[in-house]
This record gives structure tokens, C-alpha cells and sequence, in this order.
């Protein structure tokens, strides 16, 4: 079980900040913006590779959550909203999550 699951189930704490019936959003405990929020569905889907056609509504809510928070925690300068995926992604939780990130001005490309 991955730790994420974990935080959906309360069984190590998070500071969530929204929650639905498809998503949890939570900030990142080690920040890479002043803004750091974590939006993953509650379904177990490891990654974006593992997508299948009936995660569409799951996958279309997480983003669409992510653009709500992003409004309220005042990001009207902009963001970004990043899946890492697999290995060579970077990606080293293995439960699909998107990054939001904002309040600073972010660097591109990423390394
Ligand atoms: P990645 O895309 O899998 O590399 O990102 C995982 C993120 O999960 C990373 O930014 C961690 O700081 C974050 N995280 C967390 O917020 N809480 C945790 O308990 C663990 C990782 I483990």
C-alpha cells in the first residue's frame, strides 16, 4: 500500500486541504514553492501509464480540483500543475498525483 493510500485513509496524518468523493488534496510535506499541493484520486492508479478509459471523470476531476485550489490560494499570477510518470518521469510515490505549484515565478524546463 502506498503512502498516499495511507493519507486517504487516515492512517498517517496530511494537511488536507479538499477532499471528494474521487479526490484528496493535501500540501507536499517538503515544498518546492511556496504553494505545494498534491491532488490524487482516491482510486489506486500508480500512475498515468496505468490510465484506462473509465479513469477519464477521475483524471478530468483531479485537474479540475487543482484549478479550484489554485484560485483559492490566490495563484491568479499563474502555476503549474505537473505529473511526474514512471522512472525517467521522476516519479517516486507510486500513486498518480499531480504537483501544483505556485507563488513564485517557476523555471523551464525542468531537469
Ligand atoms: P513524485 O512526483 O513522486 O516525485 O513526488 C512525490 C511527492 O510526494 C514529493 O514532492 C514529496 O515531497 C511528496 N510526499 C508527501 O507530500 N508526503 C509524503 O508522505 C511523501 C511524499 I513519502
Amino acid at each position: 500500500m502506498s503512502v498516499f493510500k495511507k493519507i486517504i485513509d487516515r492512517e498517517i496524518p496530511a494537511d488536507i486541504v479538499f477532499e471528494d468523493e474521487l479526490c484528496l488534496a493535501f500540501r507536499d510535506i517538503n515544498p518546492q514553492a511556496p504553494a505545494h499541493i498534491l491532488v490524487i484520486p482516491k482510486k489506486e492508479i500508480v500512475s498515468l501509464i496505468d490510465l484506462t478509459d473509465e479513469d477519464e471523470q477521475i483524471v478530468g476531476r483531479c485537474v479540475l480540483v487543482a484549478t479550484k485550489i489554485a484560485a483559492k490560494e490566490g495563484l491568479s499570477a499563474g502555476y503549474r500543475l505537473i505529473v511526474n510518470c514512471g522512472d525517467d518521469g521522476g516519479q517516486e510515490v507510486p500513486h498518480l498525483h499531480f504537483h501544483l505549484m505556485g507563488g513564485r515565478k517557476l523555471t523551464w524546463p525542468p531537469g
